[in-house]
């Protein structure tokens, strides 16, 4: 293996089960990270900008999207799905920089899933107002894997719920630097983020960012 970005430093001090089990929240988890994440955004988005996908239902979704690693997630009117191409260049999706593959083992592993491979990264850019109605992630084939969340900049309230859609949901603040993963018994519990508030955080400015890493297939 290649050598480490960062020393694995964990005192192991983050609350894994606390909403369930085979979820963690490991606040501040990415903070170390940020700078390695701030300029590879800015070269993903360069070769594949953020832009509005339409659901199949014809909606236009309120977060602007882009992906890197092999799969992307996209959805259009034909539905949900992975695609090794970017519909809109036609070219593979960016590769994923070590810093966000070692990020999202380390995290994986933290919450007690040490073989996570990401095969894609999903990178949500909210607007003001923007927000991500309860759902399930259910478009991969493999759900043995978790998916890790990465929250960037400004601050957010997680929705979490249960695997029904009606079942209650507990509100989760998230800020800039938190990583939360939820898999196993819990990967198919829905989610979702209430609307963004404005304001402007140092590093990324006036859109939260949010990076989840999956395995699609
Ligand atoms: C984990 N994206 O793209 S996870 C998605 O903010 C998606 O862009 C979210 O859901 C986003 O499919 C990031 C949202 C989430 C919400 C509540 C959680 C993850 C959670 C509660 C516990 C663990
Ligand atoms: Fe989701």
């Amino acid at each position: 293996m290649a050598a480490p970005l960062f020393e694995d430093d964990s005192k192991n001090a983050y609350s894994r089960d606390y909403l369930g089990p085979g979820t963690a929240i490991l606040e501040g988890f990415a903070l170390k990270y940020e700078a390695l994440i701030q300029n590879a955004l800015l070269e993903i988005a360069d070769q594949a900008p953020f832009r509005h996908m339409t659901t199949p239902g014809g909606f236009r979704m309120s977060v602007a999207t882009t992906n890197c690693g092999a799969l992307g997630w996209i959805t259009d009117r034909k539905g949900y799905r992975y695609d090794f191409v970017d519909p809109d260049t036609g070219s593979l999706w960016p590769a994923m920089p070590a810093s966000f593959v070692e990020l999202a083992q380390r995290s994986a592993s933290e919450a007690g899933f040490p073989d996570f491979v990401p095969e894609g990264c999903l990178i949500n850019r909210y607007e003001p107002g923007a927000k991500l109605s309860l759902h399930q992630d259910k478009d991969e084939l493999d759900f043995t894997a978790p998916i890790v969340s990465v929250s960037l900049g400004l601050p957010a309230i997680f929705l979490f719920g249960g695997d029904q859609r009606s079942d209650k949901t507990v509100h989760i603040p998230v800020v800039h630097g938190d990583v939360l993963v939820w898999g196993g018994p819990a990967r198919k519990r829905y989610h979702g983020v209430l609307p963004l508030k404005k304001g402007v955080h140092p590093l990324f400015g006036g859109h939260p960012y949010n990076l989840t890493f999956r395995k699609a297939r």
